[in-house]
């Protein structure tokens, strides 16, 4: 029996997840939902219900992205891998977490805005697209240093956040190709060129109650 991991292909909290269990190639069982129809062992679970969710053999639940990421560099024997992803510096981890937290308190709803200017008329999708350029700037200015946000190896920095950024992005491709944002885009492709990532946004049929579930990261990708 594999653990379970509830996902959604383009949700980015679920993309940084299983980016992160397929970089570390901890074996799951992925269970593909549709957030309109969530199945009812998702649902049976109580309390929210988001996606992704993780289910370890030993039914311990690990309800939020951040979690799965962590219990996924806790599968891996391979410390020194683990290390380049997560230094076991505490100084180091509180600067990483201050990175996520921006992306995800402030960022995110910036993006949910830009994405969605149709609905929050407030404001024009142009001032939305402002308010989130703010953290691509301080990001530009980081990777002019350096290849990653931490340094020249990739971390769990990168992972949780480009996966937002690609959203970004996605909303008018035409302004972010043609954006100052040099250094952004060319992290940005590096993640989304990799086989890695081809490999991540695999197209998986909903799963349906009963079914098995099928294995991730797909055979191949499984070092
Ligand atoms: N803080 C959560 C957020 C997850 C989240 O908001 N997922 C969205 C999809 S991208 C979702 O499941 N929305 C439906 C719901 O919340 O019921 C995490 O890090 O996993």
């Amino acid at each position: 029996m594999l653990p379970i991991l509830y996902s959604f292909r383009r949700c980015p909290y679920a993309i940084r997840a299983r980016y992160t269990i397929a970089t570390l190639g901890v074996p799951v069982s992925l269970r593909e939902v549709v957030l309109k129809a969530k199945p009812e062992s998702l649902l049976a679970l109580g309390g929210r219900s988001s996606v992704p969710q993780l289910i370890d053999t030993n039914g311990t639940r690990y309800p939020e992205s951040l979690d799965i990421i962590y219990w996924a560099l806790s599968q891996i024997s391979d410390q020194p891998r683990a290390d380049s992803l997560w230094p076991s510096s505490a100084i180091q981890q509180n600067k990483m977490r201050a990175w996520i937290t921006y992306n995800d308190r402030f960022f995110k709803h910036w993006l949910d805005r830009y994405k969605y200017a149709d609905r929050h008329l407030e404001h024009t999708e142009e001032y939305y697209r402002q308010r989130g350029e703010v953290f691509l700037k301080r990001l530009e200015k980081r990777l002019a240093k350096s290849t990653y946000l931490f340094g020249e190896t990739m971390t769990l920095a990168d992972i949780a956040i480009f996966p937002f950024i690609r959203q970004f992005a996605g909303v008018n491709s035409t302004w972010f190709e043609a954006s100052e944002y040099k250094k952004v885009r060319e992290w940005l492709t590096g993640f989304l060129d990799s086989e890695l990532f081809q490999m991540v946004m695999t197209k998986f049929p909903k799963w349906e109650e009963g079914e098995e579930s099928p294995l991730f990261p797909v055979k191949s990708s499984l070092s």
